[in-house]
This record gives structure tokens, sequence and C-alpha cells, in this order.
């Protein structure tokens, strides 16, 4: 078919997101899709795997992904029944039928629906979204792109596992959870997490109204033998029962009202809408992500899977240093990325890193080349049975022994585009002048824009967020999101360490209160944004 570009078509940190209705102009879809066949040139013989997470819009591209795939020379296609495989469930099928690559469709955390999100991820034949490399080469050919390839053929069964051929390319519905689930049993101890809920252990996972869901029922409720009830809100919906599907405390706020309750179960969780963030809560005790990667990277070799074999870690540059000391303790490197998962599939493939993570609730280890939201709640089911203590008691004996990092993050969001490049560009231009220069107590000892050199490839990635470093140890970082669909989204990230000897149990807004001054004074983040309080705190 013959067709035109689109501006615009850029993969943010985690694909192409848009609004539905954006990708709903005729030949917007398509045009991205080809960009992508055209960019990775499948071989012949070459497996495709298409998986989403189930939101609205998600089975009609699928059908426009597998005609398309037929024309462009696949061999064949594996998809999930119902259209759904999590993020990290279309990882390990990349992974485990070689595929040479697959589109995964969705737009996240961000809420769905006819007026909402959606987005379209390539990832590559190790299972992980595609490096910047292919990302770039993808967006230069969305800008030329004058055609796009398709056969004539109906809409596949996507609801029935089994085989079609579509003009001589076999299309395979698979179970979704099925591969996934039992790559699970090969990394967690299940019969110590089951002898713990037999003795008792009880929990309550969210879905979200959003993809885990069919995976939770089968891990936790069957595998596991927790009770039927333990997962809510588990079957996915086209728009996610009009929630964002976000977890963290705002988004997930029944949940945390429920942990904090009377009638708390030992252990709260939650998942977004493609499955690869986790939310953990224990009784009266909110984990932070950045505490849970290292809460999750001390003592993973509790994990049979995980003995003996932590090689190192690795986190996003805006996430806590918190993990930073777990690697030094037990003497292992630690790698700081830029943010999004693509950034860490060369350290993984490389052996250099075992367990990875992100201030944004994602955590992941080498089993896949995607964070993964129930991988890091069955960690922490398994360190628990391991350990015969309660989330806090853990959360308390790692703050002894390698402090505490007081954490958060602000959002201001759908600000004007230019107002947040204004912000972003003039405290860039004035980062020379800052160091030396005191804020309250706070004295900047150093302010850069953040570069990253993969260690791998030598890839460099310039520009991936502003930070300012004080003298006492505690940051302000300032990005912008790469997710986002309407205008942008200004992330300031804060952060203060505490030793061991400080205030192990101090509320987090009072110890990052001179972080927060610092950084209105420094960026002038009211008078940008026009907002005298971020949007959302996490
Ligand atoms: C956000 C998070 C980032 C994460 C990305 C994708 O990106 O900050 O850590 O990797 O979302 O996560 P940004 O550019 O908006 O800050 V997901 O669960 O949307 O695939
Ligand atoms: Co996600």
């Amino acid at each position: 078919m013959k067709s035109t570009p689109f501006e615009g078509q850029a993969p943010g940190t985690s694909g192409l997101r848009k609004k539905v209705r954006v990708f709903q102009q005729p030949g917007y879809t398509e045009n991205f899709i080809q960009a992508v066949f055209d960019v990775v040139k499948p071989e012949a013989g070459a497996t495709l795997v298409i998986g989403g997470d189930g939101r609205f819009h998600n089975r009609t591209v699928i059908q426009q992904a597998i005609r398309m795939a037929a024309a462009n020379g696949y061999d064949r296609v594996l998809v999930g029944q119902g259209g759904i495989l999590s993020t990290p469930a279309a990882s390990h099928v990349i992974r485990k039928y070689e595929a040479s690559g697959g589109l995964v469709l969705s737009a996240s955390h961000n809420p769905g629906g006819p007026d909402e999100d959606f987005g379209i991820k390539y990832n590559i034949t190790n299972g992980g979204p595609a490096p910047e490399t292919v990302t770039g080469a993808i967006h230069e050919r969305t800008k030329t792109i004058d055609r796009w390839l398709t056969v004539e053929a109906d809409d596949i069964d996507l609801d029935a596992v089994g085989e079609t051929v579509v003009v001589g390319m076999t299309v395979s519905v698979i179970d979704p959870v099925a591969d996934y689930a039992d790559l699970m049993e090969t990394l967690f101890d299940f019969a110590a997490i089951r002898a713990m809920v037999k003795s008792g252990f009880t929990m309550r996972f969210d879905a979200m109204g959003a993809v885990t869901g069919p995976y939770a029922h089968e891990i936790l409720e069957r595998r596991l033998g927790l009770a039927a009830g333990t997962v809510v809100n588990g079957t996915p919906l086209e728009d996610f029962g009009g929630h964002h599907p976000d977890p963290n405390l705002i988004h997930a706020k029944e949940l945390y009202d429920l942990m904090m309750g009377a009638d708390a179960p030992d252990l709260g969780a939650a998942s977004d809408g493609d499955g690869d963030r986790n939310l953990i809560i224990g009784r009266g005790r909110f984990i932070t992500p950045s505490d849970s990667l290292a809460m999750l990277a001390a003592n993973i070799e509790v994990a049979p899977a995980y003995r003996g074999r932590l090689a190192g870690i690795a986190r996003s540059m805006p996430t806590s240093a918190a993990a930073d000391r777990v690697a030094e303790a037990l003497n292992v490197p630690i790698f700081e990325t830029p943010t999004g998962w693509k950034f860490f599939g060369n350290l993984l493939d490389a052996g250099k890193v075992t367990i990875c993570g992100e201030e944004s609730a994602g955590t992941g280890s080498d089993h896949v080349r995607e964070k993964d939201g129930v991988w890091a709640v069955l960690l922490w089911l398994n360190i628990l049975a391991a350990r015969g203590v309660g989330v806090d008691a853990i959360a308390r004996e790692h703050w002894a022994r390698f402090g505490r990092n007081y954490y958060a993050r602000h959002d201001y969001e759908g600000i004007d585009t230019d107002r947040a490049n204004a912000l972003m560009e003039g405290l860039k231009a004035r980062l020379g002048e800052l160091p030396g220069r005191g804020f309250g107590p706070l004295t900047v000892a150093v302010a850069d824009s953040f570069s990253y050199t993969d260690p791998v490839d030598g890839s460099i990635s310039a520009n991936q967020g502003l930070r300012i470093l004080f003298d006492d140890g505690s940051r302000v970082v300032f990005r912008l999101s790469g997710t986002g669909t309407q205008g942008a989204t200004l992330r300031v990230y804060l952060e203060s360490y505490v030793p061991p000897s400080g205030d192990l149990d101090a509320e987090t807004a009072a110890m990052l209160a001179h972080q927060i001054n610092a950084a209105e004074e420094i960026a002038g983040i009211a008078e940008h944004t026009g907002r005298a309080a971020p949007d959302v705190i996490t």
C-alpha cells in the first residue's frame, strides 16, 4: 500500500506511545510496523512474537501485524491467546522459541480505552527492548517510508490455542501463561513458599485489571497454594476498569490502605498494565522500588537459580544508590545506566550483571531481558520463606547494616512542552555555575548532564538527565519523561543518605526537605511549570 510519513514516530523510553486515536489514523500503525520490518529485515525462517497487555485496540493491531508479518517474509508468528502476553512473558517466549524478535503492544502503566493510550515496542532476539541504534534507525525509516506491505487474509481467531496458516506463514496462538509459569518454577524454591503458605502466610496481589491477572492466578493461587481471592482485579480489561494500571501509592491506594490497616495480610503486591513493574508493601511497611532492588540483591542467593552467581548489579541513574552499598559489601560491580530497560540488555547478555532495577518500580534479572513484576514478587516470597521473618524486619535489618537512602520522585505532569524544555535548557546552561554554591545547608559538589558509555559496545547516550550532587552525598536529578502522550512530564528525583548510626525511621518528606527546597531554588520549578506542587509523589 502506498503511504506517506507521519511526524513524530520516535520511540521513547519504551517504544512508540501515543493516544489510541493517533494509532487509528489510516496508515499510522502500518507505517511504524513497516519501518520496524524494513530495519530488522527478517531472514528466511524467522519467527516473530506478538503480545500485548490486552488494552483497547490491542486485537486490531495484532491482526494488522500478522498480515504485515506474512507480507514481509516471516515464517511464523507466535501470539498469546486473547492477544495477551505480559512484557516479561513475551521476552521469555522470544528467547525460548529463538524468535528473531517481537512486537510488544502496550502503553504499560498509562490508562487504556478509546481516548487513552496505546504503544508499540520492538524487542530483539535476546528478548529485550531494541537498543538505541535500532530505535534510531526505525525513527529515521518512518521519515521516508512510502509504502507498507500486507496480504489479503481474514482475521485469525485469537481466542483458540492452535495453528492457522496466513498466506504461507504459520500463526500459532499459544497459552500466554504456561511457559512463563514453568520458568518461574525453575528459579525459585516453590516448595519452601508452599510450606510458608501452609503455615498461615497470607497475601494480596492486585493485578489492577491488567495483564498479570492470569499469571498471578496460575502461579500464586494454583501452583503456590495461596487462597482463592488472593489475586484481586485479576481479569485483564480493555480499559483497566477505568484506572491507571500504575502500581504506586496513588493508583494502588486501596492496597496500601489494606496493608497499613489492622487486617493486613503478610504481603501486598501489585503490577502494572503490561506486568513488568511491581509494588511491594509489607504489613505496615512500604518498600520503595530502589530499596526493593537493594534488598532483593542482598538476599537473591537464597533463591535456587541465583545461588553463588550474583555477578553484578545495575540500576538506572535516577534510582537511589541503596543498591550501590550492597554491591560494595558483596564485592560485585555496580553499573549506572540511563533510564529505560533497553540499557540493561548488553550488561545482562555479557554476564556482567544478574539483577537490575529502576526507581519506577521495575526489577528484573538475567532470566529474561525485561523487568518483571511477578518475578519480583516471587523473589520476595522466596526470601521471606527462606529467612522466616516479615517484610518490615527485612527492611530494618537492611538499613541497620547498609544505612537508608530516603527517596522520592516528584512528577509535574502534562505541562507545556516549551516551558518544560525551557526549564531543562536553562538549568543545563547554568550547571557550570553551580558547584560550590550553597542552598540552605547543602553545597553543590557536582552538577552535570548524565552521559552513558555502554561498557559492552561503547555506544554513547548523552543528555540522560541533569544531576545536582551535594557535598553531603544527597542529590537532586531532573529529567523529562519519555513515555507520556500529552505535553511534557518533569520528573524531579530526590535522595538523601543516612548511615546506620543515623535516624533510620524518619518520615521521607522531612528527610528530603532541604533537597526539595534546593530543587525549587535551582530550577525555578513553580515559575516554569506554573504549578505550586507536584501532581504525583512516589
Ligand atoms: C518511565 C520510567 C522508566 C521506565 C519506563 C518504562 O519512563 O521512569 O524507569 O523504564 O517508564 O516503564 P519515563 O521516560 O516516563 O521516565 V513501563 O512499565 O512504561 O514499560
Ligand atoms: Co510496564
